[in-house]
C-alpha cells in the first residue's frame, strides 16, 4: 500500500505547502536552519517524517522543536528529537532532506514510499510527536504547517507550546520512560523546574549562597523560562538578575546579545552594564548554550566559555566520584577542534582526564560521551553537558559507604544526576551546575578563570559563492575540499608561534567559518585574517574581502 492510498489527504495538505523552486535545503548541523519565509514546506514535510520515525518505533513520541537558536530573528529552523531525548538519527538526517528537497508532490510521495520500504514501516502503527517553538514571530504559522503534515498522516499530536529547546527534549524523554525503571521525570515545564531545583537545593543546602548572576537571555525564550524557573528555586537559593528579556521587539532576539555574540566579539552584550566584579552569564536565543564573563578591576572582559566550564565540571565530578569511593568509574571529556589549545592541555596534563576530538555539532560530541562513564562535553561555544551512563546510576545505587564524607558525595552524585539535563546541553541546567560548583569553594569567577589563561582565538565569517565545496576531515581539523586550500592555511599557520587554524562549512548559516589561534593576540587575528582571505580569494567569496589586518 502507498503512502497516498492509506492517506488520501495528505496530497491535498501537501498541495496547501509547495516547495520553493531553486531552494536546495540540507539537514545541518542542527536540523534545517534558514530564512523563515522559506521553511512552510520543510516543516509540513518534516511533520511527516517525525511521524514515520514514531511509527518505526512502535509509536513512541517524537519531539519536534521549532527554533533557529542563536541565529537572527527573521531566521527559523527545525530539529526532530528521538525518543531518549537525543538528536535524531543519522540515517533519518539524510531522509529529511530527501523529503524537503522532493520538487513536486508525486516526487514526496515517491520518497516517503521508499522510506517506508527501507524501513519496513508498518503504516498501521500509532504514531506520537510533541512539537514547541521559541519565540520567533514566525513560528505560529510554522507551527501550523508542521500540524498540518502530522494530521495527513493521522498522528497524534500535541502543541507543548513555547519552550526552550533543552525542555523539549526533556519532556520527550519523559514521556517515552514514563513507569518505566528509567523513568526521567514529570512531562512537563512543571515538572522540569521541580526536578531541577529539587536537586540544586539538595547540591547548595547549607552552603553560602553566591552574589546575583546577571543573565542576559539573548532577548528569547530563556528569559520567560529562566523567571519561572528562579519562581521554583526561590531567591533564597539562587539570585537571579534577568536581562535581554524583551522577546516583544521585532528583531531584538540575538541581537547584539546572548552567548553567540559574546563569545565571538569577546565582550559583554548590548543592554547589560558591567561592574568590575559582577558575575555575569548569557544563554543564546533557545537556552542551549552559556557562557559567563566578568569585568576586572582593570575593566578588562574575560569570557568563560564551553572550554571553561568544562574544566570546571570534569574538575569538581572527577573529586566527586573519588570521595564517592568509586573505582574504576572513568571521566572523559569531549570536545571539538573550537576548543582553546589551553584548555585541552588543562584537562590532559592537569586534570589528568581522557580528551576525545569530535566534529562540531553536539550530536557528534554527545555520542563520543556516551563512551565514557561519565563524559562531559562542551563545545567552545557553550553548548554542552555531562552524561552519566548506566554504569555509573547503578554503581550510584549500591555503593555502600563507609564515612559520612563518602555517603556526602554518593548523595551530591545522585543530585548531579538529576539536575544535569541528560538529553541535551541546557543552558539553565548547566547554570545551575555552575552555580553549584562555585558555591561549593566559593570561588569568583575571577578564581574559576585561574584554571588557566586561553591562547588568543578568533573566529571570522567569510560569504562564498557556495559554502558546499568545502569538505573538512579529521574532526574539522583539515579540509579536503577545495583542493589546495589546506596546503594554503598550512603555509599561513606555519609562520606563526604556537599557531592554529582551520576552516569549516557552517550547517546553520550561509557561510564559511575561520577560526584561528596563536600566542598573542595581534598574531592570532592575522593569521585569522591571512586565512580568511586565503578563503576569500581561492574559493568564490562574494562581499568585502575579510580584512582587518590585511
Ligand atoms: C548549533 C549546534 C551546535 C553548533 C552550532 C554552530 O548550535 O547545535 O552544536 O556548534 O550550531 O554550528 P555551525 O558552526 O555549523 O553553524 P545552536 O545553538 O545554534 O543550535
Amino acid at each position: 500500500m502507498t503512502v497516498a492510498t492509506r492517506y488520501p489527504s495528505l496530497v491535498e495538505a501537501a498541495e496547501r505547502h509547495p516547495k520553493p523552486a531553486d531552494v536546495t535545503y540540507a539537514y545541518g548541523t542542527a536540523g534545517f536552519r534558514m530564512k523563515a519565509n522559506l521553511l512552510d514546506s520543510v516543516i509540513f514535510r518534516a511533520g511527516v517524517l517525525a511521524a514515520l520515525r514514531s511509527k518505526k518505533l512502535d509509536g513512541k513520541t517524537i519531539g519536534v522543536m521549532i527554533t533557529a537558536s542563536h541565529n537572527p530573528a527573521q531566521d527559523n529552523g527545525i530539529k526532530l528529537v528521538d525518543p531518549m531525548g537525543e538528536m535524531l538519527e543519522q540515517t533519518w538526517e539524510a531522509y529529511a532532506s530527501q523529503l524537503a528537497n522532493a520538487p513536486t508532490i508525486e516526487e514526496l510521495l515517491a520518497v516517503v514510499d521508499r522510506v517506508i520500504a527501507a524501513n519496513k514501516i508498518d503504516l498501521s502503527k500509532p504514531a506520537n510527536v510533541v512539537y514547541a517553538r521559541d519565540t520567533r514571530p514566525s513560528g505560529p504559522a510554522l507551527v501550523a504547517a508542521l500540524a498540518d503534515g502530522l494530521s495527513a498522516v493521522q498522528a497524534q499530536h500535541r502543541d507543548e507550546g513555547i519552550l526552550t529547546t533543552p525542555q523539549l527534549h526533556y519532556i520527550v524523554r519523559c514521556l517515552n520512560t514514563q513507569g518505566t525503571p528509567e523513568a526521567y521525570g514529570e512531562p512537563s515545564a512543571a515538572g522540569y523546574y521541580k526536578k531541577l531545583a529539587d536537586a540544586y537545593h539538595k547540591l547548595v543546602n547549607g552552603k553560602t549562597r553566591l552574589s546575583p548572576l546577571h543573565v542576559d537571555c539573548a532577548n528569547g525564550v530563556g528569559a520567560p523560562k529562566i523567571r519561572e524557573f528562579a519562581q521554583v528555586v526561590g531567591e533564597a537559593a539562587l539570585a537571579l538578575i534577568v536581562t535581554n528579556d524583551d522577546t516583544e521587539t521585532e528583531g531584538s532576539l540575538n541581537y547584539q546579545c546572548g552567548a553567540d555574540y559574546v563569545k565571538v566579539n569577546q565582550h559583554g552584550p548590548h543592554g547589560v552594564e558591567m561592574q568590575p566584579n559582577g558575575r555575569y552569564a548569557s544563554l543564546d536565543g533557545d537556552a542551549d548554550r552559556l557562557v559567563y564573563y566578568y569585568m576586572d578591576n582593570d575593566r578588562v572582559f574575560h569570557l568563560l566559555d564551553g572550554d571553561k566550564i568544562a574544566g570546571l565540571a570534569a574538575m569538581f565530578i572527577k573529586d566527586l566520584v573519588t570521595a564517592a569511593g568509586l573505582e574504576g568509574i572513568n571521566v572523559g571529556t569531549v570536545q571539538t577542534a573550537y576548543a582553546n589549545g589551553s584548555s585541552t592541555n588543562y584537562l590532559t596534563n592537569i586534570l589528568q582526564v581522557p580528551v576525545s576530538c569530535t566534529q562540531t555539532g553536539v550530536k557528534h560530541l554527545h555520542h563520543e560521551a556516551e563512551k565514557y562513564d561519565v563524559g562531559v562535553y562542551f563545545e567552545a561555544n557553550g553548548h554542552g553537558t555531562v552524561l552519566f551512563s548506566p554504569v555509573v546510576l547503578q554503581a550510584i545505587s549500591d555503593t555502600v559507604s563507609r564515612t559520612p564524607a563518602q555517603a556526602l558525595a554518593i548523595a551530591q552524585l545522585r543530585a548531579l544526576t538529576d539536575m544535569i539535563n541528560q538529553t541535551v546541553g541546557d543552558a539553565i541546567s548547566d547554570l545551575l551546575l555552575v552555580e553549584v560548583i562555585l558555591t561549593h569553594k566559593q570561588w569568583t569567577l575571577s578564581q574559576w578563570d585561574q584554571a588557566y589563561t586561553d591562547l588568543p582565538s578568533r573566529l571570522v565569517r567569510v560569504v562564498v559563492k557556495d559554502r558546499n565545496i568545502f569538505r573538512t576531515i579529521n574532526a574539522d581539523r583539515q579540509l579536503e575540499s577545495p583542493a589546495g586550500m589546506q596546503a594554503l592555511i598550512d603555509g599561513a599557520v606555519a609562520k606563526f608561534a604556537n599557531g592554529r587554524s582551520f576552516v569549516r562549512p557552517s550547517g546553520t548559516e550561509d557561510v564559511v567559518r575561520v577560526y584561528a589561534e596563536a600566542a598573542t593576540r595581534h598574531e592570532c587575528d592575522e593569521l585569522a585574517f591571512r586565512v580568511a582571505g586565503l578563503v576569500f580569494d581561492n574559493a568564490g567569496g562574494l562581499g568585502d574581502r575579510p580584512a582587518e589586518f590585511l
